[in-house]
């Protein structure tokens, strides 16, 4: 599927760091860097937007955090390679175009057309492979097939269609057990399932915890022929995938928001593991959830504020930017009006003080601002550094113009 256009991102004199970022995993910071096989290739996959309401801040702050993370990767000399997903055919998509009457193509069309649009107005970086689900649904076909072989899938029978497939939980092998990557307890995780897309209560699962990787064809809902017949794919497995198809595993960093680390990463990991005998990533990395009016912005409450309503409303994209990269990525923290006009005023401050920059090599503001983002991409500390310099009276130089555009993505 076709992605969007690529910001230019200026070269920095000198050496960039690798960074450190937090590991759901192992629960500690650690170094983020590519796996010996591939040393000078860092790999990532962040989850896509199911597409429908999109983009609210919260999405744009969990991709603008990942960009960060590839900026501060390309700085450091690292060749890049990015594949995102979008799920284009899932049951809230469904219930979505069902409630509004419109086709679920369509709607999920329209929504991924102004995703894009905002990801470019933010400046963010696009993935080198765009895939939607409805593009790999005989790949996943194939990979549950698999899975059926190997032992980690059984069916579940329904009394209104053919039988579905389920992910067997206490399929262990050495790169995956549950639990490995979310470090829950049980109480937690059955929670989260039926929370999060899972179905806990089904009958005739071996574990209520085992999630659906095939659903079998039922009437007046979409389905495709497929190596297993007629039917869709469950949600984990598309993303393992998608992920196995296009990148190197172990991946260097799985990426997406904390409401993705159980079942989601979860499971898409013990997939991959379970298809390759490999762990799927080195590093799960999660962006904290961005709130407004008191709680989680997401579509199912629907207290969103949307990119493109603030653009249409004459926000300055780079103000909307500034105004998330001001809050830790990995913090929970809730929007408000303030952020985007203290956001204006910033950009304001640092425009003037762009205006006309001299040629100083200006290495220490360059390591300072490098020292910040390697912190765990601290975005905010950085941002600090920066206003600290401009009340501090010293000039601008042509590299600290250039090195806020290429690892902060403002052009001033
Ligand atoms: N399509 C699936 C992933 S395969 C999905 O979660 N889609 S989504 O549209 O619900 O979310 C897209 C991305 O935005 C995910 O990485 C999700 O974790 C993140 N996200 C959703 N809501 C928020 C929020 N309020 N704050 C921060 N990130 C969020
Ligand atoms: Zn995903």
């Amino acid at each position: 599927m076709q992605s969007w256009t690529r910001p230019a991102v200026p070269a920095l004199p000198g050496a960039g760091i690798v960074p450190r970022i937090f590991d759901a995993a192992s629960q500690a910071l650690v170094e983020a860097h590519p796996h010996q096989s591939t040393p000078t290739l860092a790999s990532i996959y962040v989850c896509g937007i199911t597409p429908y309401d999109a983009t609210h801040l919260g999405h744009a702050a969990t991709y603008l955090a990942f960009d960060t993370l590839i900026r501060v990767w390309m700085d450091a000399g690292f060749e890049v390679r990015y594949v995102q997903n979008t799920t284009d055919i899932d049951d809230p998509l469904l219930e979505r175009a069902a409630r509004d009457g419109v086709d679920w193509r369509d709607l999920a069309a329209s929504q991924i057309e102004l995703f894009r649009g905002d990801m470019e107005k933010l400046g963010i970086i696009p993935p080198d492979e765009y895939v939607a689900v409805t593009e790999v649904i005989a790949d996943v076909a194939d990979a549950v097939k698999i899975l059926v072989q190997n032992g980690s899938a059984y069916s579940v029978t329904s009394p209104d269609a053919a039988d579905d497939l389920y992910f067997d939980s206490s399929f262990a092998v050495p790169a995956w057990h549950l639990g490995q990557e979310s470090a829950l307890d049980r109480p937690r995780m059955l929670e989260l399932s039926a929370e999060r897309g899972g179905d806990p209560q089904r009958p005739g699962k071996r574990d209520p915890l085992d999630p659906l990787l095939w659903r079998s064809e039922r009437a007046g809902e979409p389905a495709w022929d497929s190596s297993l017949g007629r039917g869709r794919p469950g949600w984990h497995i598309e993303c393992s995938v998608i992920a196995l198809e296009h990148l190197p595993t172990p991946l260097t960093v799985n990426g997406g928001g904390r409401d993705l680390v159980f079942p989601h990463h979860e499971f898409s990991a013990g997939h991959a593991a379970a298809l390759t005998g490999h762990p799927l990533a080195g590093i799960y990395a999660h962006a904290g959830m961005v709130a407004y009016q008191g709680e989680k912005m997401s579509k199912s409450l629907g207290n969103l504020v949307l990119v493109s309503r603030l653009v249409a409303g004459g926000a300055d994209p780079r103000s909307i930017r500034l105004a998330l990269l001001s809050e830790r990525y990995r913090s929970d923290w809730e929007w408000t009006d303030a952020h985007l006009r203290i956001a204006d005023d910033r950009l304001a401050s640092w425009t003037a003080w762009a205006a006309s920059p001299t040629e100083d090599a200006d290495d220490e503001f360059l390591t300072e601002l490098r020292e910040r983002l390697a912190d765990d991409l601290d975005t905010a500390g950085a941002i600090a550094a920066i206003d600290a310099r401009i009340c501090g009276g010293t000039a601008a130089s042509k590299t600290a113009v250039s090195a806020i555009d290429a690892l902060l993505g403002i052009r001033l």
